[in-house]
């Protein structure tokens, strides 16, 4: 069993990367509200997102999205994030936003309309370029919205081909992050619709593509971290989109809807240690906080992904295969809700103090006067949001 030194140092060496479209407006298709403070550029967006990385000290990289994200100097972007103690992660992809992708982006029918969907991939691996990021993350609108629309199969080879050429123009020590999910926009049939069609495209680019995991992405009742353990049996577990859901792709705050589902996935992750950096498995969060207060919304969620890191960590691995191994049915699941039982956030404040931070991550960011600061700054100008 890990000692409590053994599970601060894991939970220190991790980092969760926040998503740059988290701190600007969002909603649902029937209202976007806004609030005080929101970042009216990215360059705004970042110097929230270093505020989370402050107060938690495990937040070092943000994720861009292209269009939304778009700066006419990306190095400046990545000098101004390393300037606030963050990095630029991974780039996201956008081909969802634009008229031409009515009927779909790299699986469209209309051959020019697929390769202007190569085209921005190919501009967003040179941002990739410019900020020094690593992962291109690609998810798909395509689908369908009704049998007989298109051809699956054929959409298949389009998508196919399309990943192909994208993934020919990265650079050495690039990667593509495939990402997956089961329904909307499409209603019939979704080009990407599971891990097993994303590892599928996978497999066929190379060893530097790897999947995504956006727990918000299935039907009701999957049980997510069999699909985890599966893409790391497979070595392609690539990403997490972490968030919680109660119905749809909610997009709330990561460990609100199902603290427990959480730890059963770290669980997973850290029986292959793959919590661990080496891994590179990118822990993201692709959240919207709505009504919420959005920097102290991203802090919490990254403190949910601390507890439910140092319970998985703090799980007899030993009692564990023991019970396992001599059928104690009920044994070994008691090692496993020992550990997700153990309130750990005294061993984590303990940790915040070691690393010279405060102990309450959103106790200190409300008392800092940032909020105050950016709501009077920040009064005029266009608020950021989902459109380019
Ligand atoms: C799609 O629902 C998704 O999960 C993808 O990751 C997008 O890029 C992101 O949401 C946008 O919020
Ligand atoms: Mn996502």
């Amino acid at each position: 069993m890990r000692t409590r030194d053994e599970v601060k140092a894991a939970v220190r060496a991790l980092g969760v990367e926040t998503a740059s479209w988290a701190f600007a407006n969002s909603g649902t298709r029937f209202k976007v509200f806004g609030q005080p403070g929101v970042p009216r550029d990215p360059f705004e967006k970042i110097a929230d997102a270093a505020q989370v990385h402050q107060y938690t000290g495990s937040a070092p990289r943000v994720s861009l999205h292209i269009p939304w994200d778009l700066v006419d100097d990306f190095t400046a972007l990545a000098n101004h994030a390393r300037d606030l103690g963050v990095e630029i992660g991974a780039i996201n992809s956008n081909v969802f936003q634009d008229d031409d992708y009515k009927l779909g982006s790299l699986a469209n029918p209309d051959p020019s309309v697929r390769a202007k969907a190569v085209a921005h991939h190919l501009q967003c691996i040179d941002v990739l370029r410019a900020t020094g990021s690593k992962d291109l993350k690609i998810w798909l609108a395509d689908g369908l919205n009704y049998p007989g629309q298109d051809s699956l199969r054929d959409r298949q080879e389009r998508l196919a081909d399309s990943l192909r050429q994208i993934y020919a123009a990265l650079d050495d020590d690039h990667r593509i992050l495939l990402e997956y999910k089961f329904f909307e926009p499409a209603f019939y049939a979704t080009d990407i619709p599971d891990w097993g069609t994303s590892l599928t495209h996978c497999l066929a680019l190379g060893e530097r593509a790897h999947v995504v995991l956006d727990t918000g992405h299935h039907a009701p009742g999957t049980n997510i971290e069999f699909i985890v353990m599966m893409l790391l049996r497979a070595g392609r577990l690539g990403a997490f989109d972490f968030n919680s859901r109660f119905y749809a792709d909610d997009d709330l705050m990561v460990g609100a809807a199902d603290p427990f589902q959480l730890f059963r996935i770290l669980h997973e992750i850290v029986s292959q240690d793959a919590h661990q950096p080496e891994s590179r498995v990118n822990f993201m969060l692709d959240q919207c906080h709505n009504i919420e207060p959005k920097i102290p919304a991203v802090i919490r969620s990254v403190l949910n992904v601390q507890e439910a890191l140092a319970k998985a960590l703090l799980v007899d691995a030993d009692a564990l295969a023991k019970a396992q191994a001599s059928g104690d049915v009920l044994g070994a699941n008691a090692v496993l809700m020992d550990a997700y039982n153990t309130d750990v956030r005294p061993l984590l404040a303990e940790l915040r103090e070691e690393q010279g931070l405060d102990p309450d991550p959103i106790a200190a960011y409300q008392r800092s006067g940032y909020f105050e600061k950016i709501s009077a700054e920040r009064a005029d100008g266009a608020q950021a949001g989902w459109g380019a």
